[in-house]
């Protein structure tokens, strides 16, 4: 017995200085919609979740399918119209759980190199302060033919950043 409890503590010794083993910021639940043949803006969604006790800024986001990322916020105004602004800085407090989605946070995926097809899946690295790079694969959903008016790739559809 005592040599069993010796060699817990020898194993707990790396995961207690942590950090560098395993990541602070966790992703979840990524996916995109597949985009018509021709569009080079796609939205994305997911879930963060920083599990540190430090908070962390988003500093970075890239893909190999397009050119630039940045974060958008949406809302929907008085009229349901619509409208969406970039974010200028993302911040996760300790133990915050950030889920982006349709009608909030989105991810804007601009100058596509192809066409989003449903069943692929993309890459995406995410670089948050003092963290190792983290990636996440979105799913890439089917379009649908009727886009809720919510929608930011719809929304994206008739003008540009
Ligand atoms: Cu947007």
């Amino acid at each position: 017995m005592l040599k069993r409890k010796t060699w817990a503590a020898v194993l707990l010794v790396p995961v207690l200085l942590g950090g560098l083993a395993h990541a602070a910021i966790e992703t979840s639940e990524g996916w995109t919609r597949a985009t018509p043949p021709g569009t080079k803006v796609a939205v994305g969604y997911l879930t963060l979740k920083n599990t540190s006790k430090v908070k962390r800024e988003l500093l970075k986001i890239s893909s190999p399918v397009a050119q630039v990322i940045s974060l958008h916020q949406s809302s929907i105004d008085a009229n349901g119209v619509s409208r969406m602004w970039p974010i200028g800085k993302l911040e996760l407090a300790p133990g915050e759980v950030l889920r982006f989605g349709p009608t909030g946070r989105h991810l804007m995926l601009e100058g596509l190199g192809a066409a989003l097809q449903a069943g692929q899946r993309v890459p995406l690295t995410l670089v948050f302060e003092q963290e190792a790079p983290v990636t996440v694969q979105l799913e890439v959903r089917p379009l649908v033919d009727a886009a809720p008016v919510a929608d930011p790739q719809a929304g994206h559809a008739g003008h540009q950043h």
